[in-house]
């Protein structure tokens, strides 16, 4: 049976303007709609308030470089206490998730193969493998952020999911911001030119989907949701677009 990648973003598993707030509610209904899925799984989490909020303060960014030690702590330390908050609301919904630090998974910014396989083994196993963004050392003292969305790709790359889900705090892809209009498929002639696509997006928008443009040139359906509507993350693992859709090149 194939495999599906989740990213659930920081703005839908924290409540992004408040420091330190876990979005406990929508995690919790999430859970309940990862019960119905039928197939093996792995779950990247964003930073939201927790590690994106400590990287701003301490101007960490995903370049490699010397950044301040205490920083690196703190990020370090922000995203391990959220990801044990998704874990343990993922129990308390007789879920079988399994962290997996990101530092396991990398050597710099380069992927361990063997490690990335033996995710997927565990998924397999009826595990559900919980990774997420974080603070990595690169070497010669300097540390990088890896976003959550830049591991979607780097772990699709060597996997090969059928299908990777991007849970988002709003609807999809829009071609207009302001009037909301969502892009509901980006097909494979439009992406060989991905700057040329009437998308309208700001910040970490962009980074999404220019992960989700690499993961659909290796042939993966990418699925762009909102997640604050958890039944729409159940029905994207199954195939079925309430959102935007990236098609895969076949
Ligand atoms: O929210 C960032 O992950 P993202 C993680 O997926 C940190 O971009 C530590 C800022």
């Amino acid at each position: 049976m194939g495999l599906a990648l989740l990213k659930l973003g920081g703005s839908v598993v924290t409540f992004k303007d408040k420091p330190l707030s876990v979005n406990k509610n929508v995690i919790n209904r999430i859970s309940k709609q990862l019960r119905k899925v039928k197939k093996p799984l792995i779950v990247v989490h964003g930073g939201g308030s927790f590690g994106h909020y400590y990287s701003v303060k301490y101007d960490m960014h995903t370049k490699p470089a010397r950044y301040d030690l205490h920083g690196v702590s703190v990020v370090k330390c922000s995203m391990v206490e959220l990801n044990n908050h998704i874990v343990k609301i993922m129990m308390k919904n007789k879920l079988n998730p399994y962290t997996v630090q990101p530092s396991s998974l990398m050597q710099g910014t380069k992927s361990i193969r063997s490690k990335m396989h033996e995710l997927k083994e565990l998924a397999v196993n009826g595990l559900i493998p919980v990774t997420h963004g974080d603070v990595l050392h690169y070497g010669n003292r300097s540390y990088y952020i890896l976003s959550g969305d830049v591991l979607m790709s780097i772990l699709a790359k060597e996997l090969k999911p059928d299908i990777a889900v991007f849970a988002l705090d709003v609807d999809g892809i829009y071609s207009d911001v302001r009037s909301k209009h969502l892009i509901r498929e980006i097909k494979a002639a439009s992406q060989a030119k991905f700057s040329e696509v009437p998308i309208d997006v700001t910040g970490g928008m962009s980074r999404k989907i220019r992960e989700a443009f690499k993961m659909s040139k290796m042939g993966i359906d990418v699925l762009m949701v909102n997640g604050l509507k958890p039944e729409r993350i159940m029905n994207a693992l199954n195939g079925k677009n309430e959102g935007t859709i990236v098609r895969g090149v076949k």
